[in-house]
């Protein structure tokens, strides 16, 4: 058996949340663990397809996907969630709904101009001319973690090795 917990990946559009998500996903797959990722495709544009980008949309996005996440926790799998989840205080106060061991935060840090020089979804180039408002890292802030259990230089090391990364840390700390 494993211990249930959330994987609570951060950091900037095209920084690779949902690639390593999806890939740590696959891994704990492969090993028999139940797990299961939250990423914009199945929550932005369904529970909550209300919300947008603004400041208290985005704090609502995180407290929902936080509620989320408790479920899936509690009913003992591993959850890797994939946003943005730009503001400290959001992240804390999804951190303060776990016990201590079972949020593990995992900043994906990558400087803007690699970001936006992936730009898989064109989304950059979008709101550098204006057509996206309120845009993270261009006009809407990024605030960096300040305590991440995990950093991953997503410029630096190839995914393998950072599904490897987490898999050592879950391992370390004794929730596989
Ligand atoms: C940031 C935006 C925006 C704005 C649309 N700012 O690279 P993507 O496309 O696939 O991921 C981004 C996603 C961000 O949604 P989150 O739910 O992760 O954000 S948050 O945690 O801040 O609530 C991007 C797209 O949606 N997108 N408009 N203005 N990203």
């Amino acid at each position: 058996g494993h211990k249930s917990c959330v994987l609570w990946f951060t950091g900037l559009s095209g920084s690779g949340k949902s690639t390593l998500a999806n890939a740590v996903d696959h891994e704990l797959f492969k090993r028999g663990f139940r797990s299961y990722v939250l990423d914009g495709d199945n929550i932005r544009h369904g529970l909550n397809s209300d919300l947008r980008f603004g400041a208290q949309d985005r704090k609502e996005n995180i407290r929902r996907i936080g509620e989320v996440a408790k479920l899936f926790v509690d009913s003992g799998q591993i959850v890797s969630s994939a946003f943005i989840s730009p503001f400290v205080e959001d992240r804390d106060l999804v951190r303060s709904m776990f016990e201590k061991d079972e949020f593990i935060e995992i900043f994906l840090k990558c400087p803007i101009q690699v970001c936006e020089n992936r730009d898989p979804k064109g989304l950059y180039k979008k709101a550098r001319k204006g057509e996206i408002p309120d845009f993270t890292g261009i006009d809407s802030p990024y605030e960096i973690p300040y305590k991440p259990e995990v950093i991953i230089e997503t410029h630096k090391v190839t995914i393998e090795q950072s599904v490897t990364k987490i898999i050592s840390f879950l391992e370390e700390k004794k929730i596989l």
